[in-house]
């Protein structure tokens, strides 16, 4: 949204990305994708969807990044990147 970039970039926000996930080949993979993401300190939702093999997560853009949150879904298996 480009709205966000407008927004006064000290003040904590919520984030919402979409990334693309790699290596989902069964209806259990989003699960631990979903475990992967949540557990990153900073992150409030996460969305997986397996028919499009993409995640949609929202963070706190203070507390994490889109990199953070990437990486732990390729540390369980699963690289993930964001789209744009
Ligand atoms: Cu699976």
């Amino acid at each position: 949204m480009l709205l966000c970039a407008a927004v006064a970039p000290l003040a904590a926000a919520l984030r919402t990305a979409t990334l693309s996930v790699e290596n989902m080949t069964c209806a259990l993979c989003p699960l631990t994708v979903k475990k992967a993401m949540a557990k990153v300190d900073g992150v409030s939702k996460v969305e997986v969807s397996y028919e499009k093999r993409e995640a949609v997560v929202t963070f706190d853009d203070a507390r994490t990044t889109v990199q953070a949150i990437a990486k732990a879904s390729a540390d369980a298996g699963y690289p993930a990147r964001e789209k744009r």
